[in-house]
């Protein structure tokens, strides 16, 4: 019988902390699994390492939903982003497996493609909502028909989405989290100006997005999405703290702007009360934090019961091993709905060398057997993990705030 033989853990930082599972068979095959968890990156490389390596040596590789079931079951402590993320390296190394074995791309294994490619939707941002539509009309250049909108909000320094810390491309090295400032009034003032120009430059048919991230309390939600409906926004994302689904019952009752929610999220539990009385149109959870293909087709699934669609997180900070996942999933489930694509630097595209491919606005996860996706340990060894935050957010009277 066919056997796992070895499970690495491979952290490396091509620009960025990554965090890989790399599990081999007796049969000399290798799948790969994403594990990143931004800023606690060792966290998961340890739960990987010290108490999950060590369970797989022996198992069935092909037992991909009862090593999921074992390893969510087994340790008693269930949920979380640690053990959710590992159990998803786990999950999406061994779909990689399979996929090799059986010589077809991992799309093909969960039921073949629903369409020809997945819509994405690309990052614009800029000091001033005049820079931020200019960018915006850089990432139409390059094919996108959907691009998020973040900017600037004066009296405010570097925010969320405009800041150094979201830059695609730059080096984001922090011993310390680097403190942002926060205001919602201003914030509240101001967004509507950027969507006004948004909608009048960019046109009527692209697809327009814009991020919250967890900041304004329910009362102040509503009103933003009330403030925005004139322009029509594909979705408005985390206006408040994920925890908390009955506050969305106020934004859902006060608005028709669709709302997306999830991206931390880790188990259907948490986004079970609000598929359930239908407070979300998006659902953002992604393979690598959502507990690997397996859970998260099953999350989708439950999601297509109450018209919900897959918007599946792709910030720069989810390897490509886990965005190639998310893309064999987003292809072949019924209600996919868009996939967010932050692109990667070229050494990180050197690291991985994923085989997906974006053309006209849409990505594909391509035809190789399993997910696509490589890993080359000389460039991996010669970009070695460094210490790094994600910011925090204070109110400008020093209180911390939602990040
Ligand atoms: O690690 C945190 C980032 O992935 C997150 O801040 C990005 O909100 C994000 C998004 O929508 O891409
Ligand atoms: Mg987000």
């Amino acid at each position: 019988m066919t056997v796992i033989t070895s499970a690495e853990v491979l952290v490396s930082r091509p620009g960025r902390n990554f965090v890989t599972l790399r599990i081999t068979t007796s049969d000399g095959v290798t799948g790969l699994g994403d594990a990143t968890l931004n800023g606690r990156e060792l966290a998961v490389a340890s739960y990987l390492s010290d108490h999950v390596a060590p369970l797989l040596i022996g198992l069935d590789p092909h037992r991909i939903e009862d090593t999921w079931q074992y390893l969510y079951r087994g340790p008693y402590w269930r949920r979380g982003p640690v053990t959710m993320a590992s159990i998803a390296a786990v999950d999406t190394a061994l779909w990689d497996i399979k996929g090799k074995v059986a010589g077809l791309p991992v799309y093909q294994l969960l039921g073949g493609a629903s369409r020809t490619g997945c819509l994405a939707y690309g990052h614009a941002h800029g000091a001033t909502p005049q820079e931020t539509v200019e960018a915006a009309h850089a990432v139409l250049a390059r094919g996108f028909r959907a691009v998020r909108l973040q900017s600037g909000v004066p009296g405010l320094g570097d925010i969320y989405g405009v800041g150094a810390s979201t830059l695609p491309g730059d080096e984001v090295r922090w011993s310390r989290p680097l403190e942002e400032q926060w205001d919602s009034s201003k914030y509240l003032r101001f967004v509507p100006s950027l969507f006004e120009l948004g909608r009048a430059e960019l046109g009527e048919d692209v697809h327009l997005l814009h991020d919250v991230h967890h900041r304004l309390s329910p009362i102040e939600a509503a009103r933003l999405a009330v403030d925005l409906e004139p322009y029509r926004l594909f979705w408005l994302e985390d206006v408040t703290p994920a925890e908390d689904p009955a506050v969305l019952r106020r934004v859902r009752a006060a608005s028709t702007t669709p709302l997306a929610i999830g991206e931390v999220f880790n188990s259907v539990f948490d986004i079970k009360p609000m598929l359930e009385e239908r407070l979300i149109d998006y659902v953002r959870m992604a393979v690598t934090h959502g507990g690997g293909i397996s859970a998260v087709r099953k999350i989708l699934d439950f999601a297509s019961m109450f018209n919900a669609r897959s918007g599946m997180h792709g910030p720069e900070d989810i390897s490509p091993v886990g965005f190639a996942a998310s893309l064999h999933l987003g292809l072949a489930v019924h209600n996919f709905g868009i996939q967010e694509f932050a692109g990667y630097t070229d050494e990180t595209l050197a690291l991985f060398q994923p085989g997906f491919t974006f053309d006209d606005g849409y990505l594909h996860p391509g035809e190789a057997p399993g997910l696509g996706v490589s890993y080359d340990d000389t460039i991996g060894e010669a970009h070695p993990y460094e210490a790094n935050y994600l910011p925090v957010n204070r109110l400008l009277d020093g209180s911390v705030h939602d990040w």
